[in-house]
């Protein structure tokens, strides 16, 4: 066998024996395991467990041919979601699964529904689930393996590894596939492989015909390679006789949904279709009659997505080829060698009682042995076990396994907070930019973080104050460009030299790829043990543009840095469209993730500190999200209590004991805190003013101590030590620039009376007067809120 001239090694004989082999032992293991799950195990409430056997059932020779044959150990692997129980087969074949596990499938504590990274395992190199996303993120795996391979810090001796997804066709009708191509493009990304599981059919349906034929274009536009895997052998020979020919044009013509009834109804079906359509066609009946029904439809189901030999020669064929990404678009029969093979309503298909125990006949496993490795198969245990040994990806990484580790990067005790001048206004924003400018210059105690820290930003680089960083520290690039307006010397703040040694990558604008490649970057030490500080900027509302991705990202417990910024209606004249309401929101409630909004530069100084700690942390550890404000704001000077500021809240004025007010303000509404509190005073002296970094920090820190209460007394949370001081019936007024919700739970910690201000519908353009008096930021309504409060 050639490819392009090329002699291509075939998988010797014998492993095509082996091959085939652990073809029906994963269809046999998966639908076991999910049979297991919903009909063996004891179920307690009467809900359906599911699993998805056709799903499986279709994955089952692509997995094959990859595991067994085609991937080493340093390759990188996203498995589509629904074929999570092949996944674990394999494992459990290749010793790194145990026997219990397998009977957990779905159950607390046990194998997850779809493969997951933090809960599955070291050998999930990728979790899936939310369609498309595990897909996209194996291109942008690809890029920072690159970007780390380029700034040599991979660890001595670890080859590049391929990225390699396995894709069910109905994730290519998610956008983000089509986003992450055109940036995989830009970037010249390298040793990516997507196999499609081309079934033709999704959850609901049949896809519709034709489609292929667009998306195969769409590859090929991006540079990729597409090999086409229609036929298997069987089908091929066919098509070499007599009216084969025929035979291919009426394979190729039939619609998706046609051929998809005829696979469920058997071989019987596809007969009379044929006889009806081509009996007249010289040499079709030579080749259908001798055939029986079995037979008959096992010829038409001869696919190449199912055919071993045709998927493992062109693995190896592309292997050949070099490192250009490639497309495999295998034709599949979902729910293949299953009695709902090829049904529409296969997805969630289960086998019942009774079919499974006529599979289990044919497959020839006897009760007790359901899990054996060797049980029903041609081959003998000893030459399975053997051949299992010494399949290509089982060997070992590392001596520590597939899952690397890399040592932290030591962050100084202080970054160079950006110093205060009396009467000089300074914004979250513009001190990020400073800071991290500083830090950029690499002297000192801050070299070795200058060094592997990474910013990305989608298209937004230079207007979330990433300018000056980048202008020290340079664009990535695989190749090398000069700054074409530099080197013509035209005037500019930026210089945009590209190079293999740029800690800047500069995306377009779709959020969603930022957070897939932030959280490719956070778990560069776990992939290819190289250290990264990965940080992203992103416009703070259009954090819902990617949120998805982002909430995949914390998932995977990836670890970065997330910078929103501008937020909240203080970005007064960009208007309603860019202004966001819900992100303090989504702060409090993603997992994995600690958000804050500083108010003042030292405070932000701190933070980013603790978010460099904190991302390298392997226990409790946790990404950082900062959503800072272009409004610029007189800078105090003081000594800050940095836990505190950490922990989420702290005293600016401290109450008197047995107060009857406090204003809690948040980020940039400090200067109308700040001035309602002055006035409040002359009435009021005893009232406090609480500055908050993080209603995030603060609602988990008293819900931890709550749970923790219920086994007995324990040390009472931080807002609870916060709000002690003020008496029992006290009021508060919360206000941020962001949806109330975010703060007025503080009324639920002591019991105290809430007013809680902030912004709960569309915004519009204006200057920040003008807005903050229509929404109810200003002085004028706090100090109302206050009366209200204190009224009762
Ligand atoms: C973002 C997202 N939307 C919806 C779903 C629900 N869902 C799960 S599988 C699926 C269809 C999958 O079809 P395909 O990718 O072709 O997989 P296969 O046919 O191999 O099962 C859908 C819509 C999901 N998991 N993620
Ligand atoms: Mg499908």
């Amino acid at each position: 066998m050639t490819h392009q001239g090329k002699p291509i090694p075939a998988a010797a004989a014998d492993n095509v024996a082996m091959l085939h082999a652990l073809e029906k032992k994963l269809l046999w293991l998966s639908a076991w395991m999910i049979h297991h799950a919903n009909h063996i195990r004891p179920n307690r409430d009467g809900l359906k467990v599911g699993g998805h056997q056709a799903s499986c059932a279709s994955a089952v020779s692509i997995l094959t041919a990859l595991y067994f044959d085609a991937l080493r150990p340093q390759d990188r692997v996203a498995v589509k979601p629904h074929a999570g129980p092949v996944f674990h087969a394999i494992n459990w074949l290749l010793g790194r699964q145990s026997r219990d596990k397998l009977e957990t499938l779905r159950q607390f504590g046990g194998i997850q529904p779809y493969p997951s990274r933090i809960k599955d395992g070291a050998e999930v190199d990728f979790s899936t689930g939310s369609v498309g996303l595990g897909v996209a993120l194996t291109s942008f795996g690809a890029l920072v393996q690159d970007y780390v391979l380029l700034h040599k810090l991979a660890p001595e001796g670890l080859a590049a590894g391929r990225h390699v997804a396995i894709v069910g066709d109905a994730e290519l009708d998610e956008g983000n596939i089509y986003e992450a191509l055109l940036e995989g493009w830009k970037h010249d990304i390298r040793n990516v492989w997507w196999v499609v599981d081309y079934n033709r059919q999704s959850l609901d349906s049949v896809v519709p015909d034709r489609l292929f034929g667009r998306i195969e274009g769409l590859f090929r536009d991006m540079g990729w390679n597409v090999v086409t895997l229609k036929y298997g052998r069987k089908l091929e020979a066919a098509f070499a006789r007599p009216g084969g020919e025929a035979l291919r044009r009426w394979i190729d013509d039939c619609p998706n949904s046609l051929y998809a009834a005829f696979t469920f109804q058997g071989g019987a079906a596809f007969r009379a279709a044929l006889l009806s359509e081509l009996g007249r066609e010289p040499g079709i009946r030579a080749i259908i009659d001798p055939l029986s029904d079995d037979e008959l439809h096992a010829l038409m189901n001869n696919l190449g997505g199912h055919d071993i030999e045709t998927l493992t020669e062109a693995f190896r064929a592309a292997d050949a080829e070099g490192d250009q990404p490639t497309c495999f678009i295998a034709y599949t029969i979902k729910g293949m060698g299953l009695p709902f093979a090829g049904h529409k309503d296969n997805h969630s298909g289960l086998m019942t009682p009774g079919q499974m125990e006529q599979f289990k006949a044919e497959m020839r496993i006897r009760d007790g042995h359901e899990w054996d490795h060797a049980e029903g198969l041609d081959v003998s245990p000893e030459a399975f076990g053997a051949f299992l040994r010494q399949v290509p990806f089982a060997e070992k990484l590392t001596p520590g396994g597939r899952r690397l580790s890399a040592p932290s990067v030591p962050i100084p005790a202080r970054l160079p907070a950006p110093r205060s001048t009396p009467g000089k206004k300074l914004s979250t924003q513009s001190a990020f930019g400073d800071i991290l400018a500083e830090i950029g210059r690499g002297e000192g105690e801050f070299a070795p973080m200058a060094s592997r820290i990474v910013t990305t930003s989608p298209d937004v680089t230079v207007s979330t104050n990433l300018g000056a960083w980048v202008n020290r520290r340079g664009i990535f690039d695989r190749h090398l460009k000069n700054d074409v307006f530099r080197d013509a010397k035209l005037a500019s703040a930026q210089r945009w030299g590209m190079s293999p040694e740029g800690q800047h990558i500069e995306l377009g604008i779709a959020e969603q790829n930022l957070f897939l490649v932030l959280g490719a970057l956070g778990l560069a030490h776990t992939l290819y043990g190289a250290r990264l500080l990965p940080i992203g900027t992103v416009y703070d509302p259009f954090v819902n543009r990617g949120l998805d991705a982002l909430i995949y990202g914390c998932y995977q417990d990836a670890r970065f840095m997330l910078v929103s910024t501008p937020s909240g209606l203080s970005l007064a004249p960009e208007g309603g469209q860019h202004q966001s309401t819900n992100t303090p929101l989504i702060g409090m409630a993603q997992d994995r993730l600690a958000s804050f909004e500083p108010a003042f530069a030292d405070e932000l100084a701190v933070l980013m500190r603790h978010g460099f700690a904190i991302m390298q942390r392997e226990e409790g550890g946790s990404s950082i999200w900062l959503r800072l404000s272009t409004r610029g704001l007189e800078q105090p000077s003081r000594v800050l209590d940095e836990a505190a500021v950490i922990e989420g809240a702290y005293w600016m004025v401290p109450p008197a004991p047995g107060a009857r007010i406090a204003i809690a303000y948040q980020g940039p509404v400090a200067p109308e805190a700040l001035a309602g509190f002055a006035a409040l005073r002359e009435e009021e002296p005893g009232a406090g003013l609480l500055a908050i970094t993080s209603p995030d920090r603060l609602h988990q820190g008293w819900l931890t101590a709550r749970a923790r209460a219920r086994g007995g007394p324990g040390a009472p949370s931080h807002i609870e030590r916060l709000l002690a001081p003020l008496a029992a019936d006290a009021g508060i007024v919360t206000v941020l620039d962001g949806h109330p919700a975010a703060l007025s739970w503080l009324g639920g910690v002591r019991g105290h009376r809430i007013a809680a201000l902030g912004v709960d519908h569309f915004g519009q353009a204006g200057d920040i007067p003008a807005l903050y008096a229509e929404y109810g930021l200003d002085v004028e309504t706090i100090l109302d809120a206050c009366a209200q409060v204190m009224l009762g």
